[in-house]
């Protein structure tokens, strides 16, 4: 007799349920968090599938474990279809998330107190880049640069003065909350002066690179760290792209220096999303990603609101909310309420404090992949501005949320059931 094997409905009811019960919450709002996304239907069944099961430390045609015929060959369509996307030399698709794809970069070029500089947490880093609470912050010589005080963009000659005083091992441009475009040969130029690494964590503007929407650091950096579940709409995981020279020091590094057995779902799910990111679809979806953002931009500064850095070039907004009078966090949750999805934020040289903060982080990376353009932007702004107006109106709140719920309806998302 075969072991009875119910479906998830059966075997665990209070699972299933909170499961549709997220899928409904994510296609009745609309979610303006710049690093979320919709997975297609594609993605989610590769994630989901039996490649959960198997264990393959080490690398294709080189595993410790045998039984590997089928898997040497889900991560070979992996590497070699985000080389073809990216123009990458070399790929290693098997770190667990952003984070130790940063780390591996870490452990392949320094030594614990050696000198490292990325873009302070509070100007829109992220805390892998060296924040003081990460461990990239405590077991490195940490160097945050900033924003410049007049435009709140990268200020270059600043990450030049730093790294010419502190001679840092890498030196990271990426960013999780700054709307502007990077100047990747920029950070080349100041990276090859100092005989530092350049690191480039794409996360957040990946499939816009893919897409064509924004700068490659490919052939500039030499080590481009990306997760694949944000604007590149993959699976959770992530990806490190080197240059051929650093290939064997990467791959030691992701295994066996930090990582056992890679999610082999994962990385299938990762194969699936490059060779979507592939069609003349994505980089139509790229670049309207970055047009709603602007269009969103526009609504947002017609109404009044002030921009860090006054607009946007690429998938994301950062609102500084000061002159609203409503902090970051009052403004998320009314939001919240009224079916639009977002997160606070510290602004550039922000008075407040991290847990309630002045500002407010929107993109358009989800919201695009519903299909939503120009006109659904007018809408959005018009509702932003609204809440932002009475964030206790409970009566304005929720007659938003259906129109939110309305709005939603027209535009199903990838990857929810209908
Ligand atoms: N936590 C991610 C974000 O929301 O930007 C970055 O890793």
């Amino acid at each position: 007799m075969p072991t009875r094997d119910p479906a998830l409905a059966e075997r665990d009811p209070e699972i299933a349920r909170l499961i549709r019960d997220e899928a409904a919450l994510e296609a009745r709002t609309l979610r303006l968090i710049p690093s979320e996304n919709y997975a297609s239907r594609a993605v989610l069944e590769a994630s989901g599938s039996v490649l959960t099961n198997k264990y393959s430390e080490g690398y294709i045609g080189k595993r410790y474990y045998e039984g590997q015929v089928v898997i040497d060959q889900v991560e070979e369509l992996a590497v070699s279809r985000l080389k073809q996307l990216f123009g990458a030399e070399h790929v290693n698709v098997q770190p667990y998330s952003g984070s130790p794809a940063n780390l591996a970069a870490y452990l392949a070029f320094c030594a614990p107190g050696d000198p490292i500089m990325g873009l302070g947490l509070p100007f829109g880093g992220h805390l892998t880049h060296g924040w003081n609470v990460s461990i990239t912050g405590r077991y490195f010589k940490s160097v945050p640069y900033g924003l410049s005080q007049k435009d709140h963009r990268i200020d270059l000659d600043e990450v030049r003065r730093l790294a010419r005083e502190h001679k840092p091992k890498i030196i990271w441009c990426g960013t999780s909350a700054y709307p502007r475009t990077l100047d990747f040969a920029a950070f080349r130029a100041i990276a090859d002066e100092v005989g530092a690494k350049l690191c480039a964590d794409i996360a957040h503007i990946a499939g816009l690179v893919a897409g064509g929407a924004h700068p490659s650091p490919i052939g500039i950096a030499d080590v481009v760290t990306t997760t694949t579940h944000k604007s590149l709409r993959g699976p959770r995981g992530a990806v490190i792209m080197c240059k051929q020279a650093f290939a064997k020091d990467i791959d030691r590094a992701v295994f066996p220096g930090l990582q056992g057995g890679p999610h082999n779902h994962t990385t299938a799910a990762i194969a699936v999303a490059a060779k979507e990111a592939m069609t003349p679809e994505f980089k139509t979806y790229a670049t309207n990603t970055v047009a709603n953002a602007r269009a969103l931009a526009e609504g947002l500064l017609a109404r009044g609101f002030n921009l860090v850095t006054g607009g946007t070039d690429n998938h994301l907004i950062l609102i500084d909310l000061t002159s609203r009078g409503v902090t970051g966090k009052i403004a998320a949750k009314a939001l919240d309420r009224a079916g639009i999805s977002t997160n606070y934020n510290a602004v550039p040289y922000d008075p407040r404090k991290p847990f309630d903060p002045s500002g407010l982080r929107i993109g358009t990376p989800a919201i695009t992949a519903r299909g939503m353009g120009a006109s659904e932007m007018g809408k959005i702004s018009a509702w932003i501005d609204e809440v932002v107006k009475a964030p206790s109106d409970d009566a304005l709140v929720a007659r938003i949320a259906r129109d939110v719920e309305e709005l939603c309806k027209g535009f199903p998302a990838p990857g929810l059931p209908m």
